[in-house]
């Protein structure tokens, strides 16, 4: 397989299961905006079928969709350089995911990590949605053969079974029709985690709000959030690798690396020895210097929904056009009789 033949295209997506955090932004949207220009096609969407493998009201879900769209355009992702909509839109992600839940094998879906983590002791009782769920994800990146896909390390084993899924696809019906995408994880912030746990992810629905930073957060909140973030009593490291084994530590300067578009080497080189009372203070106001027009930015768009409806409905028009005729090859190939 050469990926030659697929033109350079980029699909990433966000989960409206709750608000935006600063994880999301860190970890994927900033990315996101990185990644358009002439290098790539790019396409973001709200993947709302994917919040919904677990319990969402219907009214929060709606609010959350264009709450996640007020991100992603709030930051910089620009509708006039990007295909931004929201995956219910665009009934072909949910048909391709059927075929791939017939290609896909129970125990590839047993070894996802993710599931394990997020149905705990009580696996008997999630949705088979949530099971299913990296199926879909794969169709949501291969509808549009996508090449790239820029995510957090926690999505980067359903990438990689993204792959698996194009390969046995195009190896059981001999041909040579998915490309194999290429996760792109990179950068200091690949892994933001929980401000009150250095060893747990931070999480949009993680229990307690002052374990995360949302991206609605006032410029107060922000700040008390980040000053009262739990680390350990000693002052930074002066080299890097003294980060090692202090996960809060480590988080907090991969953060400050992330918002200021540094490496964690020169924040140790610029503040090694710093104690937590000099460094959180920093950290706050640039948390605040970058965050706050963002936040400023999204309440403004969120006062218009209509607007923000408007341009998921031409993103979906958009979306629709690359991935219609893919999803009708795909039919051809299995073998769907279609008039
Ligand atoms: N803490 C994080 N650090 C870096 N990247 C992160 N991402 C999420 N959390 C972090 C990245 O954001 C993108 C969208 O993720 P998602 O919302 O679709 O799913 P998720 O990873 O399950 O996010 P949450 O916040 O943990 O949601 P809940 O709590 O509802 O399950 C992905 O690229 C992800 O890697």
């Amino acid at each position: 397989m050469t990926e030659a033949k697929f033109t350079p295209r980029v699909f990433s997506g966000i989960k409206p299961s709750g608000g935006l955090t600063l994880g999301n932004y860190l970890g994927a949207i900033k990315r996101f905006v990185g990644m358009q220009g002439p290098a790539f096609e790019t396409i973001y969407c709200v993947v709302d079928l994917h919040a919904i493998t677990v319990w969402q009201d219907p009214v929060d879900l709606r609010n959350a969709t264009r709450e996640v769209a007020a991100g992603y355009l709030a930051a910089g992702i620009d509708p006039a350089k990007s295909v931004l909509f929201n995956q219910s839109q665009v009934h072909e992600h949910a048909e391709l995911g059927w075929i791939f839940n017939c290609v896909a094998r129970v125990g590839w879906m047993n070894r996802m990590t993710q599931f394990k983590e997020k149905a705990g002791a009580n696996a008997e009782k999630q949705s088979l949605g949530l099971y299913a769920y990296p199926s879909l994800m794969a169709a949501d990146i291969l509808l549009y053969h996508a090449t790239h896909v820029p995510v957090g390390e926690d999505q980067k084993q359903h990438v990689e079974l993204t792959r698996d899924i194009a390969a046995k696809f195009n190896h059981d019906y001999k041909v040579d029709f998915f490309p194999l995408t290429t996760p792109v994880i990179d950068g200091p912030a690949t892994r933001v985690m929980n401000l009150r746990d250095g060893t747990k992810k931070m999480s949009k629905s993680g229990e307690s709000d002052m374990e995360r930073i949302n991206m609605t957060d006032d410029a107060d909140t922000i700040s008390k959030k980040l000053k009262k973030a739990r680390t350990d009593a000693a002052p930074l490291p002066e080299k890097v690798e003294g980060l090692e084994g202090r996960p809060e530590a480590q988080n907090l300067v991969d953060i400050f690396a992330a918002l200021s578009d540094m490496t964690p080497e020169a924040v140790i080189a610029e503040h090694g020895g710093a104690g937590w009372g000099t460094f959180k203070p920093l950290l706050a106001d640039l948390a605040v210097e970058k965050l706050a027009p963002i936040s400023g930015e999204m309440a403004r768009l969120m006062a218009d929904p209509a607007e923000i409806d408007r341009i998921l409905g031409q993103g979906a028009e958009k979306a629709r056009a690359i991935a219609a005729p893919v999803l009708k090859r795909t039919y051809d190939i299995v073998g769907m009789l279609r008039n």
